[in-house]
């Protein structure tokens, strides 16, 4: 049978196709084979109670970008500038979440998601970063938070997925120590409003990406040579100033665990959400192992390395020489705050590494010309970065709790004739993926649940609507929402709690 000619009711029944293939087998060594095939696949379980969800960030899905007294944000002045996003798309409108958030809902609670991980848009709040807040803003998320909680999805709120007001960009942004202040009022007004309901908030998404892409550019390793990546406000500093802006934004981290603190109800919990650079051992052995784990920490010391560790490496400070950032005892104490958990993003390894002889004891190894690449140009695969990301947070830094915040990839989707999006790429991705997370977790590492990016289509930042990251499709004209073939593999790992 062709793709094509698949039938709703097909697509809904392929789950339990194996099974009906043994049911109707008609010798007894034939069923006990069949059998066999369909157990061998079952145990790859995950702990009781894990989280299965998707995320988004606020920019890239919600539109109404100016309205409800709604101020600018970085990114609306970077989409806004000619040349910066490819086709010259904008979030102004993208999936007009806004107004079709009951709708959202309704599509996570029908692929089987228990949590949501969103983003608030932090000048929808507070226009200008600090001062009077706008009701109606807050409105917003009072009313998605309802309906996911009454559609019996766990809301996980990210305080700040990259949308700096404008009007403190024009005071200096995160260059300028008084933004941190702002974020952590920011953080305790919120925090306030919502954790009645919220119970789970990331401060801030991917340090290193907005820190890195939008002070300066960034070179990035994949098969074949290097990609350069770029982002909001679009600055290139001196890389003394560009160590400082990064001190800054884990100081507003840790300001802003202490404020959540202070004002969220009892067992509200709190934690970052890095892109964490992990370093993978290419041959498992204990050398190698422990290459990689030192080489993991050492890549990530400006922000999860001083996070869990309260200092920077030696390293980091003898490498930045006079470009190091200039800090306080008192900083570091409060930018390692402690956590409930943390939370990494996991899509790549930053390399596969082999021990050395030479300092500083591990040799990164270039990715092979044929090395398969995912759709985005920086996306190299390499599913075994979800088992040892996981697992040097727990060696390294004995984290109590860890969530996988993002894990997918874009594909390049086409609508079949019957209406139908059969992304393979995606459904082989996820797998291979989960199959390394599920290995985490059978070792005992605490990994309390996976975030899927992303629940729909939307805005890519520089690569505006063209890289589909969605387990829903999104016509961008229409706004019509298909799930794709993976949301149903989702749904199905989500029930069974184990990799479909
Ligand atoms: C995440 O960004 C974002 O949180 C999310 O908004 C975005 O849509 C999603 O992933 C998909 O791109 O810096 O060496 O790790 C990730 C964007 C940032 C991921 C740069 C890859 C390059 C390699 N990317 N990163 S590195």
């Amino acid at each position: 049978m062709s793709a094509t000619h698949f039938t709703r009711r097909d697509i809904g029944k392929l789950a339990g196709a194996a099974t009906m293939a043994a049911s109707s087998a008609t010798t007894a060594g034939a069923q006990t084979a069949q059998r066999t095939d369909v157990a061998r696949s079952a145990p790859r379980r995950f702990p009781n109670g894990f989280f299965w969800g998707t995320g988004t960030s606020s920019y890239q899905i919600e539109g109404a970008w100016n309205e409800d007294g709604k101020g600018p944000s970085i990114w609306d002045t970077y989409a806004h500038t000619p040349g910066n996003i490819k086709n010259g798309d904008t979030g102004d409108v993208a999936n007009d979440h806004y107004h079709r958030y009951k709708e959202d809902v309704a599509l996570m609670k029908n692929f089987g998601a228990n949590a949501y991980r969103f983003s608030i848009a932090w000048p929808r709040i507070f226009p200008n970063g600090t001062g009077q807040p706008t009701l109606k803003g807050l409105d917003f998320y009072n009313r998605l938070v309802d309906e996911l909680v009454a559609a019996g999805v766990a809301p996980f709120a990210t305080l700040y997925h990259w949308e700096l007001p404008q009007a403190l960009q024009d005071k200096g942004g995160w260059q300028n120590r008084d933004t941190v202040k702002a974020f952590a009022d920011y953080a305790s007004y919120v925090t306030d409003k919502l954790s009645d309901r919220v119970r789970h908030f990331f401060t801030i998404n991917e340090f290193r990406t907005f820190v890195d892409l939008g002070h300066q550019v960034r070179e990035v390793r994949v098969a074949g040579g290097t990609v350069t990546l770029s982002g909001a406000p679009g600055l290139k500093l001196t890389p003394g100033d560009l160590n400082q802006v990064r001190h800054h934004a884990v100081l507003a981290h840790g300001m802003a665990v202490q404020a959540i603190r202070a004002k969220a109800k009892v067992g509200t919990k709190v934690g970052p959400a890095e892109v964490i650079l992990c370093s993978v051992p290419l041959i498992e052995s204990p050398e190698h192992i422990k290459a990689a784990r030192i080489a993991t920490r050492e890549a990530n010391a400006p922000f999860l390395t001083v996070m869990l560790e309260g200092k920077y490496t030696d390293a980091y400070l003898k490498d930045a020489g006079k470009d190091a950032p200039k800090f306080t005892d008192e900083d570091l104490k409060i930018i390692a705050s402690p956590l409930d958990f943390v939370g990494i993003n996991v899509y790549k390894p930053e390399a596969y590494v082999l021990a050395s002889d030479e300092a500083p004891g591990w040799r990164q190894l270039p990715y092979a010309k044929g090395h398969p690449m995912l759709s985005s140009r920086w996306h190299t695969m390499g599913p075994e970065a979800m088992y040892w990301a996981p697992k040097f947070v727990q060696s390294l830094w004995n984290a109590k709790e860890i969530y996988i915040t993002e894990n997918g990839c874009a594909t390049q989707d086409v609508i079949s004739d019957d209406g139908r999006i059969y992304d393979t790429d995606r459904i082989m991705f996820l797998r291979a993926y989960l199959t390394q997370l599920q290995r985490a977790a059978a070792d005992g590492v605490p990994v309390k649940g996976y975030f899927q990016w992303s629940t729909m289509d939307n805005f890519e930042w520089t690569s505006g609507f063209s890289d589909r990251f969605g387990l829903v499709y999104v016509d961008f004209k229409t706004q019509k929402r298909t799930p794709k073939l993976s949301a149903s593999f989702f749904r199905e790992t989500a029930r069974r709690n184990a990799v479909a």
